[in-house]
C-alpha cells in the first residue's frame, strides 16, 4: 500500500491527495502571507496594528504561522533580520521590520508605508572625551556595528576612510574594552550610550518599522495589500488625531471655531441652553495642548477628548 503524505494528512489514494492539494494551493494563492517579528520590539505592535486594522487571528499568536479568521491573510513569526530575504524570495509577500534592518540588507523589495512605530535611529557614538568635531574624525579609526552596510555607506558618502569591525550585539561595550575607538549602533532614548560611557556624533539613519512588499505580486494579493494599505492609513490617521467636544457661547463660536481645523470644518450643534452651542472637531496630537489653550482662552468650556478608532478621509 502507498500512502500520499502532506503536512496535515494521510491520503489513501493519489487522487485524494492532489485533490487537497490544489485545495490549499488555490487558497495559499488568494492570501497575503504577512512576515512579523516572532518576538522582540516590533513583535507587540506589529500585532496591534493588525488587530486595530480589524484583522482577527484564529489559533493563538505562539506558533510560526496563523491565520486571520475575517481576512484572506496568513501571518509567518520570523526572526526581524530574516524577513527582507524571505520577501524578497516570495516565501512572504509583505513584512513588517525596522527600515534599518530593511535598508542594511538591501534586498529587492519595495517599502510601501511607513508604521509609525519601533523609531530610532542608526548613529555613529564615540567616547564622551573624544574631541569629535565632524565625520573626519573617524579617519582611521576602528568603528564596531552590525550594520556594516550603512555604514560603509555613510563613510564612502563622506569620503572617510575607517575600519568596520563587525560584531552582532553588545555594540556598545567595544570602546570600553580596547575592541573598538567608534560604535554604530540603534539609539532611541540615549541611556544605554551614557551608561558606556559614549556620545552620539552623527545620525546616519532615522528609522521606523515599514511594510515592504515583493515587487512581483500577483494581481489578487495586490488587491488585497492595497486594502490592508488602506486599513493602516486610516489607522495611523486615527492615532495621531483626537476628537473634540466642546459647549460654548454663540457670541464666541467664530473666536472658537478660527482655532479649529476639523476635517472640512467644525460640526455646530445647540445645546438646551439658550445662546449656548456645542461644538465637535478633529485635532491633530502635535497641535493638541495648544489648540486646548487657545480654546480655553477664546471662551469655549466642558471639553471632551477621545481617541478615534478609524479615520477614513
Ligand atoms: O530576535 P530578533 O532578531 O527578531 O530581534 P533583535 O533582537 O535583532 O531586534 P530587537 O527586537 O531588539 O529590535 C527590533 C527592531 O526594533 C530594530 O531593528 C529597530 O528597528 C527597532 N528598535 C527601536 C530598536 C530600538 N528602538 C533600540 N533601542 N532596536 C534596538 N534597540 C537597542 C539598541 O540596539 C541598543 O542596544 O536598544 C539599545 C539602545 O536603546 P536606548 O533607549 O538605550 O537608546
Ligand atoms: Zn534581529
Amino acid at each position: 500500500m502507498v500512502y500520499y503524505v502532506d503536512k496535515n494528512n494521510i491520503y489513501k489514494s493519489k487522487k485524494a491527495y492532489q485533490k487537497v492539494s490544489l485545495f490549499y494551493f488555490k487558497t495559499q494563492q488568494k492570501m497575503l502571507k504577512v512576515a512579523i517579528q516572532k518576538s522582540g520590539r516590533l513583535y507587540e505592535d506589529s500585532l496591534k496594528l493588525l488587530k486595530d486594522c480589524g484583522i482577527e487571528l484564529t489559533n493563538g499568536v505562539n506558533k510560526l504561522r496563523t491565520e486571520a479568521s475575517n481576512f484572506p491573510l496568513e501571518i509567518l513569526f520570523l526572526r526581524d533580520d530574516d524577513i527582507p530575504q524571505y520577501v524578497a524570495d516570495e516565501v512572504a509577500d509583505v513584512g513588517i521590520a525596522g527600515e534599518n534592518v530593511v535598508q542594511e540588507k538591501n534586498k529587492d523589495t519595495t517599502i510601501v508605508e511607513k508604521l509609525g512605530f519601533g523609531k530610532c535611529r542608526l548613529s555613529v557614538a564615540v567616547p564622551k572625551a573624544m574631541n569629535y568635531e565632524s565625520i573626519s574624525s573617524l579617519n582611521n579609526k576602528k568603528i564596531a556595528t552590525s550594520y556594516p552596510y550603512l555604514l560603509q555607506r555613510f563613510l564612502d558618502d563622506n569620503n572617510v576612510n575607517a575600519e568596520i569591525h563587525e560584531i552582532s550585539g553588545s555594540v556598545e561595550i567595544a570602546p570600553g574594552i580596547g575592541l573598538a575607538d567608534a560604535v554604530c549602533d540603534l539609539v532611541s532614548s540615549g541611556s544605554t550610550l551614557f551608561l558606556n560611557g559614549l556620545k552620539e556624533a552623527d545620525i546616519i539613519l532615522k528609522s521606523e518599522a515599514v511594510l515592504i512588499s515583493n515587487s512581483k505580486l500577483i494581481p489578487e494579493k495586490e488587491k488585497l495589500l492595497r486594502s490592508l494599505i488602506f486599513r493602516i492609513q486610516s489607522v495611523k490617521k486615527a492615532r495621531r488625531n483626537k476628537y473634540i467636544l466642546l459647549n460654548a457661547p454663540n457670541d464666541k463660536l467664530e473666536a472658537v471655531c478660527k482655532i479649529l481645523p476639523g476635517m472640512k470644518s467644525p460640526t455646530i450643534m445647540p445645546l438646551m441652553d439658550e445662546g449656548w452651542s456645542s461644538v465637535h472637531s478633529v485635532v491633530h496630537e502635535d497641535d493638541f495642548w495648544n489648540i486646548i489653550e487657545q480654546l480655553k482662552d477664546a471662551g469655549a468650556q466642558g471639553i471632551l477628548v477621545s481617541s478615534i478608532e478609524k479615520m477614513i478621509i
